[in-house]
């Protein structure tokens, strides 16, 4: 397989985040995709490359003009106040409706584009932002070109943003904008399999009223754990969209054998859905080791993952999403490709 990877990710770093009452050094750090790269090449599963630059248009294919003009000025905005910290939101119009009036203040406008206080801008991040989705594009082009799998090494993550909202560590979102993007390069329908602990509200929320593409989210019960204003498991799309979404909520202590399980359910519906290429979520923040989640997976279940996805016999893109235990991220990441290649499918012929 190929890996797209950008160094640009490093400049997005030092931020801060709200988090349990506190402003604390943010848990998303450069190091987690430095692992991640250094993983996938101890493992001798291909190539890693710069991505080309693609440009804007297949980002703009997802988000709004405004939100993105909003994210690469910000740092410039916020930096003219005299600012050389990290800009955070402090207010936001949650529950009032979307206002009218989109505000021209920076501080009005961070609010406005965001769900929460987990995505700082720093002066690096829109070119780490960029990059991110650079990386994922080139994905879905390497697929688009006959590839049978590829890895997006993509920081910052992606899943949490909406067309125009930022949040839990995420600018924008990257496998929607490579599920489009192979939407557009003439794959008929694409599955999003989002494996990360969080629920991928962002990604559901763009794909709430499509057809086209399938949505299925293994992830903490909302009742309990962040992003907790989506992903029940009644949650299952809209209009043209409606069936479309399957939520898979589970507890904490969620052990390896019981999300295997509720895995193989994600599994069946995208067999059964006939989709032609699968994006594939890739958050490793279930590891039982990871410093804000609560579920309990090991490094074989990260293997044994990738051997089911291999069932299904798609064309397959690997996004990565979260996962901080900074010392198991890298192998925990690279052992659900490992289990992917290593895999065969009844579906492909002997080769
Ligand atoms: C991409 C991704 O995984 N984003 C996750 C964002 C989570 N942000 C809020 C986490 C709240 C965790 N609360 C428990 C704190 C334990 N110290
Ligand atoms: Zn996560």
């Amino acid at each position: 397989m190929l890996a797209y990877y950008s160094p640009r990710h490093l400049l997005h770093r030092d931020q801060s985040e709200f988090i349990g009452g506190q402003l604390r050094p943010g848990f998303e750090l450069p190091v987690r995709a430095e692992r991640v790269r250094q993983a996938y090449l101890d493992a001798a599963l291909g190539n890693c490359i710069e991505p080309p630059d693609q440009g804007l248009e297949p980002v703009l294919a997802v988000h709004d003009a405004a939100y993105v003009d909003f994210l690469a000025g910000a740092w410039s905005e916020w930096a003219a106040l005299g600012h050389r910290h990290p800009a955070l939101p402090m207010i936001w119009h949650a529950g009032a409706g979307l206002p009218r009036i989109v505000p021209r203040h920076i501080e009005g406008r961070l609010g406005f584009y965001s769900i929460d206080a987990g995505c700082a801008i720093v002066e690096g991040t829109w070119p780490a932002v960029y990059w991110s989705a650079q990386c994922a594009i080139a994905g879905a082009d390497a697929l688009g070109e006959g590839r049978r799998s590829a890895f997006a090494i993509c920081r910052p993550p992606g899943h949490h943003a909406a067309a125009a909202l930022m949040g839990g560590y995420c600018y924008l979102n990257n496998a929607a904008i490579a599920a489009e993007r192979l939407r557009r390069r003439g794959f008929a329908r694409v599955a999003i399999l989002d494996v990360d602990y969080h629920h991928g509200n962002g990604t559901q929320s763009i794909f709430w009223r499509r057809g086209d593409v399938f949505f299925a989210s293994l992830h903490a019960d909302p009742h309990d754990d962040y992003p907790y204003f989506s992903g029940h498991a009644d949650e299952c799309g809209e209009g043209p969209g409606l069936g479309q979404t399957l939520n898979l909520p589970l507890p904490a202590g969620t052990t390896g054998a019981a999300y295997l399980a509720a895995f193989d359910r994600a599994i069946d519906a995208i067999a059964a859905g006939g989709c032609d290429a699968l994006v594939v979520s890739l958050g490793v923040d279930t590891f039982d080791g990871d410093p804000i989640s609560k579920f309990r997976l090991h490094h074989a279940d990260y293997l044994e993952m990738g051997r089911r996805m291999r069932r299904l016999g798609l064309p397959a893109l690997f996004v990565f999403e979260g996962g901080y235990a900074t010392d198991e991220v890298g192998d925990n990441t690279v052992a659900v490709l490992v289990g992917h290649e290593s895999a065969g499918s009844e579906k492909e012929r002997p080769t």
